[in-house]
């Protein structure tokens, strides 16, 4: 078989097109070629009907992502769908896998449609920030209505194959394996003289509801601020309930080209290639041997050690819970339980599925019950001593061989290593609250940490549907100790004269999930105020502290206590600013005799975005980090950093690295804050006329 990316064979009078582009058959311009090659044999030998279908893993997953960037080369997809849809044959397609983007239009444009049942069918572009730019805007609602058309392209999450037949979407489920069911359903529809039946001749049936379109536009706009694609598609599925396919495409076109060239969808691209190369470890060979992990155990019930055991338990890995009292125990059982039947109630899970993974967990109060897993994650009191001493009894009973985590979020990795004789085993796994929920996981490489430890930690990640970074021991890792630059310039900002909700305001018209104040309430002021005593700083005694410091003495816990930087409302819980803080950060401020002045939202944006800038950039220095995209996807999925925007380091790059070090200088003037000295590694790479993006070893 010729290494071609398509293959065309004819079986009496069935004519076969099999595309084979590993990994995920995605439409490259061989591919798009070798269509348009197969359907000119096809169109003067003897078939009388053709079956598109895809070796490997997966029908086409989409476009070529890593074509975007690069000037287009004919036949363009559009090209390749017409011809497909215009064929004087009836085409037949067979789905599996992930048909998606692309190759859902590419689905689409054939006019009988098959699928295996673990299939699912989407239109994901709008996570890349773009939109179906091959008729997906026009032909999806023409087969599902413009309700369900809207929910997929504008989500852009899959659906499952059933759905889809239920939908109109598919004709048939296939049963058994792919080809030989594929090439059975084509024979039927040969015996049954099947026509041609092009989808774009087909009219959109009307919305439900009248005020389906109006309604829909409008939580878009809300949901999507920032983003341009939401809006084109409400656009576009609404045209196509009037236009002809013409119109529709040529409208659907123009839109696709302004998303490709928007910054919102250069970001997201950059994210879709960041999150997937984050497991690769410039220093750690691909194929270094893992360590066996059949088995899993989780010191402390807490919160955190709950909803890591979650993790395990619903990827298959049977997961011991040890604590030290049975209430403990038996509490944090219970809300595992609970927050299981909370996913099955909002029908994320089903209940079936529940009790298995429910069956999966056990609990004990005694160590000797986990001497032979091959991984534990401690997750007890963020405390040296408390920790330094479960490590010492894990070091005790595991067996040989087995992988010891810490869950701690900044305590220092090689202290908790060195109370066991065993460093090289002990890795640091910072999960993030709620840890069955976020997606993002630190994984600290301690001193002595074995290659095979954390090349195995990183693929078990993904088995439990985290997004793995790679991190060095440092105060707070990545994440947090970003977040601590960004945290002291809100504090800073406040003193000087903005409030919380301005300052709030501005972070999320900016595109923050919730601004820093905000997040300090909702996590608990008390945290902070623990670390720092923790840090050994005194109470009041640092000025980008004292206000917080105040607030926790004065009961102002956060969310929890009703009343933090905001006053929470009981019932809705909704935030409300509070002129007693304000007044509190005036008489703090007097107290350190700090000037008061007129703050522009611009400035807001800039110290914070920017603190995180210049702290990411001496994380890179040090190596704490081993990419810069690595620490946009910490900020990303950890920190409610926007996606559209790429992360920190590549909206530096988007600004420009000259003109970030700039600015720097510029907030050093305006503050006389030191901190505000730009990074050695951005002086340097705007001296050599470099971004960060050249440090991503994808140049
Ligand atoms: N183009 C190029 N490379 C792709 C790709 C794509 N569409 N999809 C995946 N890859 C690479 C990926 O980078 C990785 O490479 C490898 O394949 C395995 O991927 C006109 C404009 C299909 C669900 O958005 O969601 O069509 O890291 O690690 O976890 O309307 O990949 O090994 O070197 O993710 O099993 C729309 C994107 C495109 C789907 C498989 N399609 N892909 O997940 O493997 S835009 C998408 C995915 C479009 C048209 C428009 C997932 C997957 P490497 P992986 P996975």
């Amino acid at each position: 078989m010729s290494n071609k990316p398509v293959h065309y064979a004819l079986d009496d009078t069935l004519g076969i097109i099999r595309i084979d582009n590993p990994p995920v058959n995605a439409l490259s311009h061989p591919v798009r070629e070798g269509i348009l090659r197969a359907l000119e044999q096809a169109r003067t030998d003897n078939s009388e009907l053709l079956l598109l279908l895809c070796a490997g893993r997966t029908f086409v997953a989409g476009a070529d992502i890593t074509e975007f960037g690069k000037p287009p080369l004919a036949p363009s997809l559009p090209d390749v769908i017409a011809a497909l849809e215009g064929f004087a044959k009836p085409v037949a397609v067979a789905l599996h896998g992930t048909a998606l983007g692309g190759g859902l239009e590419l689905a689409m444009a054939c006019h009988y449609r098959a699928a295996l049942p673990d299939a699912r069918l989407g239109l994901p572009e709008v996570k890349l920030g773009l939109l179906p730019g091959a008729g997906g805007t026009q032909r999806l609602p023409r087969l599902v209505g413009p309700e369900l058309a809207l929910e997929m392209i504008t989500g852009g999450t899959p659906i499952r194959a059933q759905q889809a037949l239920a939908a109109g979407l598919v004709d048939h489920l296939l049963e058994g394996e792919l080809e030989s069911a594929a090439v059975r359903w084509a024979r039927t529809l040969l015996a049954q003289a099947v026509p041609v039946r092009p989808t774009g001749e087909r009219r959109v049936p009307p919305p439900a509801a009248a005020d389906f379109l109006a309604r829909h536009r409008q939580q878009t706009a809300r949901k999507y601020r920032g983003q341009p694609a939401p809006g084109y598609i409400a656009e576009l599925v609404e045209l196509a309930l009037s236009a002809s396919l013409e119109d529709g495409l040529a409208r659907e076109r123009e839109c696709f080209l302004a998303c490709k060239a928007s910054p919102q969808s250069a970001a997201l691209r950059h994210v879709f290639f960041a999150e997937r190369a984050t497991g690769k470890l410039p220093d750690i060979p691909a194929d270094t041997p893992l360590r066996p992990v059949r088995s899993a155990a989780v010191i402390g019930a807490g919160t955190m050690g709950g909803g890591i055991a979650m993790c395990f338990a619903s990827a298959g890995i049977p997961v011991t819970l040890v604590e030290t009292s049975q209430d403990y125990l038996d509490n944090g059982l219970e809300k595992i339980r609970q927050n299981y039947a909370n996913s099955v109630k909002r029908g994320r899970f089903t209940a079936e599925a529940v009790a298995g993974w429910l069956d999966n967990i056990r609990g004990t109060l005694d160590y000797g019950d986990i001497a032979d897993v091959d991984l534990v994650i401690e997750a007890v009191f963020e405390n040296m001593a408390v920790k330094q001493e479960v490590f010492g009894k894990l070091d005790a009973h595991c067996k040989p061989g087995c992988i010891l985590a810490t869950n701690t979020s900044y305590l220092d990795v090689n202290a908790i290593a060195g109370a066991t004789g065993r460093p090289a085993d002990v890795i640091g796994a910072h999960f993030f609250s709620p840890a069955n929920v976020m997606k993002l996981l630190e994984v600290v490489r301690a001193e002595k940490t074995a290659d095979d430890v954390v090349q195995t930690f990183m693929k078990l990640a993904r088995t439990i549907g985290k997004i793995p970074v790679a991190v060095g021991v440092c105060h707070g890792f990545v994440g947090n100790r970003m977040l601590q630059a960004y945290g002291r310039q809100a504090q800073l900002l406040l003193l000087e004269g903005a409030t919380p909700t301005q300052v709030d305001q501005a972070m999320e018209n900016w595109g923050m999930a919730m601004g820093p104040l905000a997040v300090g309430d909702l996590a608990g002021l008390d945290i902070g105020y623990r670390s720092r005593r923790d840090q050994g700083i005194e109470s009041r005694s640092v000025l980008e502290s004292a206000l917080a410091d105040t607030l926790v003495e004065m009961e102002r816990l956060g969310q929890k206590s009703g009343a933090g930087y905001y006053r929470y409302d009981p019932t809705t819980r909704a935030r409300q600013a509070d002129p007693e803080v304000e007044q509190l950060l005036r008489e703090t401020a007097a107290q350190w005799q700090v000037p008061q002045r007129e703050i522009e939202d611009d400035e807001i944006v800039d110290r914070l975005i920017l603190a995180l800038v210049n702290e990411g950039a001496a994380i890179l220095q040090e190596g704490i980090a081993a990419r810069p995209s690595d620490v946009d996807i910490v900020y990303i999925n950890g920190y409610g950093f926007p996606s559209w925007r790429g992360g920190p380091m590549f909206y530096a790059d988007s600004l420009g690295v000259d003109a970030v070090v700039t600015r720097l200088r510029e907030l050093r003037e305006l503050t006389g804050d030191e901190c505000w000295e730009p990074a050695p590694l951005l002086r340097k790479l705007a001296a050599e006329g470099n971004g960060l993006e050249s440090l991503n070893g994808r140049g």
